[in-house]
């Protein structure tokens, strides 16, 4: 199962890591994640970023016909994106939610992720770190 297609999907602003706020996000930017994420991957891995939403559900879609796993920073839209929750649901493969912060230790406004009822599991406060974490943890997932 290794060679499962692992869709790692960033929502809005994530193209501004590294560059803006590193107290909170870190200094290591999203082209450095995605070669963590490929240092550690062993099989196909699909990797986007959108500011638009209809964008990133068009990806979850495009996933459901490749098949394998969905990691997802949903960023923004985890607190309010019951459209981006439903095209998750519609995906029959394992989804971890992941946050590069503690969302939980955060405002109320950061805390409750409206995303996290329609995945299989949430990474959260690693840092940059979370992605390559998922990526192996998603094949585990995959082999189950
Ligand atoms: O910790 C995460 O990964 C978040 O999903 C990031 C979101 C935030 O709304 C969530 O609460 C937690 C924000 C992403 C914005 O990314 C930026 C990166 C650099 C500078 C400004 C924003």
């Amino acid at each position: 199962m290794s060679h499962a297609t692992v869709h790692v999907l960033n929502g809005p602003n994530l193209d501004l890591l590294g560059v803006r706020e590193p107290h909170i996000y870190g200094t290591t930017t999203l082209a450095d994640i995605e070669a963590m994420c490929r240092d550690v991957a062993s099989g196909r891995l699909e990797f986007h970023q959108t500011n638009h939403e209809g964008v990133m559900i068009d990806l979850i879609h495009a996933a459901r016909e490749t098949g394998g796993g969905i990691i997802i920073n949903p960023a923004g839209w985890s607190f309010s994106s019951i459209a981006i929750l439903d095209a998750l649901k519609a995906f029959d493969g394992p989804v971890i939610e992941l946050h590069i912060s503690n969302i939980h230790a955060r405002d109320a406004a950061h805390r409750h992720s409206v995303m996290s009822q329609g995945v299989t599991a949430v990474i959260a406060g690693l840092g940059a770190q979370g992605y390559p974490v998922a990526v192996q943890a998603m094949y585990r997932l995959l082999a189950t």
